[in-house]
C-alpha cells in the first residue's frame, strides 16, 4: 500500500577506503601486508580494490577490477584481539574456508561505520 514504508533498496552497502591485510589463508597464517584499498560492501559481498595511486575518485578506482572478493556468508566480524595488531581499531574479518583479514583506519569513526555495516550484511545473509 503507499503509506507501508519501503525497506531500503541495498541496506548493506557502504563504500570507503580502509587499510586491508589477511594473516590468515586456508588455516595457514600469512604474513602482514598492509594495504590501502577501496572498500565496497553490496549485498553479502565484500571488496578490496587497490587504491589507485595519485586518485582520490572512486570512478576512477571503479574501472580496475576488483582485487579481492570476498563472501560474507558465515563470517564473522569484531574487534581484533590486541595480539593480532599494535594498531587501535582494527577489525578482525573471519571469513569461510579459513580466510581472517584486519581491517582497519585512523579514524575510529570509520572503524566503527564499518564494524556495524558489516554486522548488518552478516546478519541479513546469515541464513543463505
Ligand atoms: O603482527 P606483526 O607481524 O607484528 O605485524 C607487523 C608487520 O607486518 C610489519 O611488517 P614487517 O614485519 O614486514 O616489517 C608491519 O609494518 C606492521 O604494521 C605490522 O604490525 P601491526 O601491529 O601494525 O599490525
Amino acid at each position: 500500500s503507499p503509506t507501508s514504508p519501503k525497506p531500503p533498496a541495498s541496506p548493506s552497502e557502504k563504500v570507503g577506503v580502509l587499510n586491508v591485510t589477511k594473516i590468515t589463508e586456508n588455516g595457514k597464517r600469512v604474513r602482514k601486508n598492509w594495504t590501502s584499498s577501496w572498500t565496497v560492501l553490496t549485498g553479502a559481498s565484500l571488496l578490496f580494490d587497490k587504491k589507485a595511486q595519485g586518485s582520490s575518485s572512486w570512478f576512477a578506482s571503479s574501472q580496475s577490477k576488483p582485487e579481492f572478493t570476498v563472501d560474507l556468508r558465515g563470517a564473522s566480524v569484531d574487534w581484533a584481539p590486541k595480539e593480532k595488531s599494535s594498531k587501535k581499531n582494527v577489525l578482525e574479518l573471519k571469513v569461510r574456508h579459513g580466510t581472517e583479514l584486519l581491517l582497519w583506519s585512523e579514524n575510529d569513526v570509520v572503524v566503527n561505520e564499518w564494524l556495524k555495516a558489516l554486522q548488518d550484511a552478516i546478519s541479513a545473509h546469515a541464513w543463505e
